[in-house]
């Protein structure tokens, strides 16, 4: 059609730890991509999720939240890939939890540059009775900093993500999509079996444990389809990495039905995302301090 502009994009999604950036990925897009929990810094992982509409293609990148509680290689190089996301991207959605805005929100936003430009997103309206109260905190905010729009929303709902949209739009470049149109993810679904299983271990673990876990991919493989449906069958073997033998012990589990349980979840939400059926193999290892071991942590990809 001539005259249509089409535009294209990177909009990083930033903010300190839970508040709902990898939820609001998910919405946008709309399939489970990035992972979720109540604990703050699910997200280890950079992860692009694309939005391709008629005259627009979003490149969404999930950072992990910006942290200060703790202190180890792993919150560093966690900290530095926030903070760089957030600055590389074409626009960033700054994302906050309604009626909460503190110091740790604060001090995300003060490591973005000047020149970004920023977008607001109040998220979690759901859960806020009176929605009157919502206007004070947005006036309070406004005096933080001078963004591009502010947009109360919900990724529970959906409520107000058209809005969000719309403003984004309006602040990419013009350009040709970077991506084909059904495409959802930079992303393989190798990378997406780490991170489903890394979730349930966030999800289903207590408070601290999840922060000395990590999860290694051992091998991949796409066999033949087996029975009736001839679709293809995954066999993923993947090792749960953790600090001590006591807390190998915890993961496994009495007679090993918490690894059951959390191997059964995992399998279960990777067998609707890659829609096919699973197996999956998972050992527990111990690799002492793996978070404080700077060159470790590279091997794993945490630049
Ligand atoms: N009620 C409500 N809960 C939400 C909403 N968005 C996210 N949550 C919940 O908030 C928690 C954190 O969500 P995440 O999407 O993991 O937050 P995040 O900002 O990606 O967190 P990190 O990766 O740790 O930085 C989860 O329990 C979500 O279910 C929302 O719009 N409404
Ligand atoms: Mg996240």
């Amino acid at each position: 059609m001539t005259g249509m502009v089409f535009r294209c994009g990177t909009v990083a999604l930033a903010g300190r730890p839970n508040t709902g950036k990898s939820s609001l990925l998910n919405k946008l897009v709309g399939e489970k991509i990035a992972m979720v929990s109540p604990k703050a810094q699910t997200t280890r992982r950079t992860l692009a999720g694309i939005l391709t509409t008629e005259t627009c293609q979003y490149i969404f990148v999930d950072l992990p939240g910006y942290q200060t509680k703790h202190v180890n290689v792993l919150n560093r190089a966690l900290n530095r890939q926030a903070t760089d996301g957030a600055r590389d991207c074409d626009v960033t959605v700054f994302v906050v939890e309604a009626l909460r805005f503190a110091e740790a929100d604060r001090e995300v936003l003060a490591r973005i540059p000047d020149e970004q430009r920023v977008v607001l997103a109040v998220n979690k309206i759901d859960l806020v009775k009176n929605q009157r109260e919502l206007l004070p905190f947005v006036e309070r905010l406004q005096k933080e900093r001078s963004f591009e729009a502010i947009v109360p929303v919900s990724a529970r709902s959906g409520r107000n993500l058209p809005e969000l949209l719309k403003v984004v739009e309006g602040l990419l470049p013009e350009g040709p999509a970077a991506y084909p149109a059904d495409q959802i993810t930079d992303k393989d679904e190798r990378f997406f079996a780490m991170e489903i299983l890394r979730e349930k271990l966030f999800q289903l673990l207590g408070e601290e444990l999840p922060y000395r876990c990590d999860v290694a991919l051992e091998s991949f493989k796409e066999e033949e389809g087996r029975g009736r449906s001839g679709t293809p069958f995954r066999r993923i073997e993947m090792t749960i990495w953790v600090e001590r033998d006591s807390q190998k012990a915890i993961v496994i589990g009495a007679g090993g039905e918490q690894l059951k349980r959390i191997s059964s979840a995992a399998r279960k939400d990777m067998e609707r995302l890659f829609d096919g059926k699973v197996y999956l193999g998972v050992w527990v290892k111990v690799k002492r301090d793996w978070t404080g071991d700077a060159r470790l942590l590279k091997q794993l990809g945490y630049g």
